[in-house]
């Protein structure tokens, strides 16, 4: 297999944690990848016509994208813990809470983008706050479901996990941590798994 990679795209992250979660990243081949909204087409464009990382090829010629389908064909891949839980209330709290840990990055990337691809004089105030009242809103709704976090990872707690480390490389100045205990606390802790230390983006 080889996937489109950045080191600093938090989708492409939560693949690689899912693939050491799973004992597999040795199977995966690294493509430098990089892709933007806007200038230059990305090479990942070939492959994934929406031009974005990350995109897995199969040995077999066939191609997958997004992060959740990635992860989801990753976890189908080996016979250890499921990180996507088979069936029931389980599995649904898993995917309902990577959407949230996705949608966190997902608000991220638009203020990001926003401030360093938009030109200074058309950006939007009121839109840049618009994204950072749903981080916001997310931060405190995982707060409040800290107590109820599986023991076991799963792809909803990795997705969560990703998602704060990408508010810690990109937008550290707005300090999530203050006012959420809980969430610090258990951020702390599953940031020392190893699939997340290897996995951890370069200092920028
Ligand atoms: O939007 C674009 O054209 C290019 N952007 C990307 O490829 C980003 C890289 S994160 N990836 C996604 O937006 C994928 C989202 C998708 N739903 C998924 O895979 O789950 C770069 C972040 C950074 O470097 O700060």
């Amino acid at each position: 297999m080889r996937l489109y990679h950045s080191q600093t795209s938090p989708y492409v992250r939560k693949v690689m944690v899912v693939a050491r979660e799973a004992g597999i990243h040795d199977r995966i081949e690294l493509i430098a990848g990089s892709a933007s909204p806007v200038g230059e087409t990305a090479p990942v464009a070939r492959d994934n016509p929406l031009g974005k990382l990350p995109c897995l090829l199969l040995q077999d010629g066939g191609v997958l994208y997004d992060s959740r389908v990635i992860c989801e064909y990753l976890d189908s891949q080996h016979d250890g813990h499921k990180l996507f839980p088979a069936a029931g209330p389980a599995r649904w709290e898993a995917l309902r809470r990577q959407a949230l840990g996705d949608g966190i990055c997902d608000a991220a990337l638009l203020r990001r983008y926003e401030a360093s691809q938009r030109p200074l004089e058309r950006q939007w105030d009121e839109w840049v706050l618009g994204q950072k009242r749903k981080i916001d809103r997310a931060l405190d709704a995982l707060e409040a479901e800290v107590p109820s976090f599986p023991a076991s990872p799963d792809i909803g707690l990795i997705a969560v996990a990703i998602a704060l480390a990408y508010l810690d490389l990109r937008f550290a100045e707005d300090a999530w941590r203050d006012g959420r205990p809980g969430l610090t606390a258990w951020q702390a802790g599953f940031a020392m798994r190893p699939s997340m230390r290897e996995t951890a983006p370069p200092a920028q």
